[in-house]
């Protein structure tokens, strides 16, 4: 059973949520921060000696560099949300200069024997909204990295064009293991199971442009507005986030999602819409070029995980803020758009 395992590629970056959870018991790993809202514990006990995480050359920066960016997601989540948990990921590695992808990740999921509903618990986002870990001693999700690609694992500077920034890519993937990550397959499925009316908290928020819920009121999938998964770029076609605060943040308009006219597993639907122009600097489009990225929630993407549940710290930053975050993602984007037409 599994859910779907979103990553981020050179060009497309998926998302996964893994529900059957194979008991992970090795060495683990450290990587805590401090008075921060997330702690990370990283398992690296699934990379092949030597290689990888374990590499004997570079093993030693890698891992660095993933406690790092944990220590990093923590400040920059702190920023916005008080949830609080240490959350164990289990770290792979793969190697491998053809493929598109960049990494993944995703949480596991546990069902908790209700049969219709946003009931497929996923692990990391259940622990820090209550506090229980409903895999107990199993880590409670997993992380990928292709150490084939050209990687630019220096916090204190921009990545160059021609290496991926680690620090945008792996926030982008920790943000998919709490949550921002559909169980959709692509037939309609639900990634528990077929005939199954069991779905994420990501999916209760999904629509066409005209609306249409995809999950109805009895939790059955609407294959129409399924469709349009499948419908191309935002805002005119594909598929929608409904969220209210995603959409107060979006103008009072629902956010594009990633809906290429050809299903992308792992790609379509679990992220913002790579092909709208006001969308596809942020953080959690399916693509990452290469060269400086962002590091930083957009308001749309804060909006989206308060939709999913996270509450806000009491003080949000000014409209002001966002406005000078989006100006200048803006700049980003565009050189972005140029570098992909070259
Ligand atoms: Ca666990």
């Amino acid at each position: 059973m599994n859910f779907p395992m979103q990553s981020r590629g050179r060009l497309s970056r998926l998302t996964h949520l893994m529900v059957s959870s194979g008991l992970v018991v090795g060495c683990l790993a450290f990587g805590s921060s401090a008075n921060a809202s997330i702690s990370f514990t990283f398992d690296y006990s699934d990379n092949t000696a030597g290689a990888g995480f374990l590499d004997a050359t570079f093993g030693v920066d890698r891992q660095n560099a993933l406690v790092t960016a944990g220590n990093a997601f923590s400040s920059l989540f702190g920023q916005y949300f008080t949830n609080s948990a240490n959350i164990v990921l289990k770290v792979t590695s793969s190697d491998d200069p053809q493929s598109s992808n960049l990494a993944s990740a995703g949480s596991e999921a546990t069902w908790d024997g209700v049969t219709s509903g946003f009931t497929y618990q996923e692990v990391v986002r259940n622990k820090l909204l209550t506090g229980t870990d409903l895999n107990d001693g199993a880590a409670d999700g997993s992380v990928n990295v292709n150490w084939g690609q050209p990687w630019h694992l220096d916090l204190s500077s921009e990545a160059p064009y021609g290496q991926y920034d680690f620090y945008s890519t792996v926030f982008h993937e920790f943000t998919h293991a709490i949550g921002f990550s559909s169980s959709i397959n692509q037939d309609g499925t639900s990634a528990f199971g077929a005939g199954e009316k069991v779905w994420s908290a990501f999916d209760e928020f999904l629509g066409d442009k005209n609306g249409n819920r995809v999950i109805q009121p009895d939790y059955s999938l609407d294959p129409a507005a399924w469709a349009a998964s499948t419908g191309g770029a935002s805002p005119a076609e594909g598929m929608f986030f409904y969220g209210a605060y995603a959409m107060a943040a979006n103008g009072g308009n629902p956010v594009g999602l990633y809906s290429p006219t050809t299903w992308e597993d792992g790609s379509s639907v679990s992220h913002l819409d790579t092909d709208n122009p006001a969308l596809e600097a942020m953080m959690m489009t399916h693509a990452g070029p290469d060269g400086p990225s962002p590091r930083v929630f957009s308001a749309v993407e804060v909006g989206v995980l308060r939709d999913l549940g996270y509450t806000a710290v009491a003080a949000v930053p000014e409209p002001e803020t966002y406005a000078m975050m989006l100006a200048g993602l803006g700049l980003v984007g565009w050189q972005v758009r140029r570098r992909r037409a070259a």
